[in-house]
């Protein structure tokens, strides 16, 4: 017995002193690929850089489209509220400030289907390192969607780090160390009081190892005709509670007399601005196209019939899926630049990727397998779910863009990729 409590105890110190290797990625690639692809699309991620010292600052913009095709599963089919925020390994960043279609964004947000939102976040580099960081999206009722992440180098700021927040009453404070001695001195009480707790009614007690007879007294008793729970044990929780009370009125006390001026945590839900697209100028015909998996050719096509409703030629640059980007090889200039391009873009080939003013014609995109399928898993081929879904770009020359959502079912010639 007490050596399998030493071993408990041992194995419990090795869990929490051993420090674990830091996450090199948020799962991006585990998420089913309907969930990426419908849920919501991510165009125009832009980080500002990629190194900082602590406390200096990257801004992140993008675009953020809840996807028409949205899952009926999820948010009962129509998600109403929403946040932004940044995913990053543990507290390594600081999140400074958040726009949201032009206005600041403290808290979450009444959003729905369909709706696009341009946000910007800046963020502030914390604990020193390189970390994988990303904007989130996350709606009710269906979990955080990440978008393109970027690995940012934090370096260590000679001048020290902290970070100030000014009060109501104009004194400064650093929140990397505010209040810390109580922080440690309340922990401590209630972790002596859960602990005297546990330990009183676990250890000499036969409560728990003798659960048989524990589950065979009725609700209402304490079990005192079998020496269960005993008059002592009454009196000894009294105890406990009282000093419990004790504790909290003290802490009452305490923050009344030093902090008397205090305003209660703010609840916040606002609907943001709309942000007016014009009308697409190049529409997609329902119904017509087509999305296929060609395990001999290594591809995953789209074959789309798309009208230029527009007075100027329309050619296809990019396909958003997800928190990734497939660029057309033929316009060099639709690569994402910065810090992200290198882990959410890739080249696909377009075949007649320009329409003509009032056209209306076939276009057909090819994209590598391997990428769809292995490398991002946006495709589990044998499952239930296998769309291809996400937003066409077409440009003008003029280098007007629109964004056209597409979700198509897949076909795949074989299951053999
Ligand atoms: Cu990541």
């Amino acid at each position: 017995m007490r050596r399998r409590l030493l071993l408990a105890l041992v194995a419990a110190v090795l869990v929490t002193v051993v420090p674990a290797t830091a996450a090199s990625a948020h799962g991006e690639r585990s998420q089913e690929g309907f969930l990426r692809m419908r849920t919501v699309g991510w165009t125009d991620v832009n980080f500002s850089g990629d190194t900082v010292k602590q406390g200096e600052t990257i801004t992140v913009t993008g675009r953020v489209k809840i996807m028409d095709a949205w899952p009926s599963s999820l948010a009962k089919g129509t998600p109403n509220t929403c946040f932004m925020s940044m995913i990053s390994p543990g507290p390594t960043i600081l999140i400074k400030e958040r726009t949201i279609n032009g206005v600041s964004m403290p808290t979450r947000i009444d959003c729905a289907k369909g709706r696009v939102y341009d946000f910007s976040m800046t963020f502030a580099g914390r604990r020193v390192g390189r970390w994988h960081v990303h904007p989130a999206f996350a709606v009710k009722g269906a979990g955080t969607l990440i978008g393109p992440g970027a690995w940012i180098n934090v370096q260590k700021n000679a001048a020290g780090f902290t970070n100030e927040a000014t009060l109501l009453n104009g004194k400064s404070v650093n929140l990397e160390n505010y209040q810390l001695p109580f922080i440690w001195i309340w922990l401590t009480l209630t972790f002596i009081i859960g602990m005297v707790w546990m330990i009183y009614w676990t250890v000499p007690k036969r409560t728990i190892p003798h659960l048989a007879v524990t589950s065979q007294i009725p609700l209402n008793t304490d079990g005192a005709a079998y020496g269960l729970i005993t008059k002592k044990d009454h009196r000894i929780s009294t105890i406990i509670m009282l000093a419990t009370v004790v504790v909290l009125g003290a802490g009452w006390i305490y923050q009344v007399n030093a902090f008397p001026v205090k305003i209660p945590q703010q609840i916040i839900q606002f609907r943001p601005p709309l942000n007016e697209q014009p009308a697409p100028f190049v529409t997609v015909a329902e119904g017509k196209s087509k999305a296929i998996a060609d395990a001999a050719a290594k591809t995953v096509s789209l074959q789309i019939t798309a009208t230029n409703t527009g007075k100027e030629p329309a050619q296809l640059t990019q396909f958003a899926v997800a928190d990734l980007t497939w660029f057309n090889q033929a316009v060099p200039s639709a690569k994402p630049t910065g810090p992200q391009a290198v882990d959410t873009a890739y080249p696909m080939t377009v075949q007649q990727d320009t329409i003509a003013p009032g056209a209306t014609q076939q276009v057909n995109v090819s994209m590598p397998s391997d990428i769809w399928i292995k490398q991002e898993r946006l495709l589990p081929i044998g499952e239930s779910q296998l769309t291809v879904t996400g937003l066409l770009r077409f440009q003008t020359p003029g280098g007007i863009k629109t964004d056209v959502e597409v979700d198509e079912p897949l076909t795949p010639t074989s299951f053999n990729f």
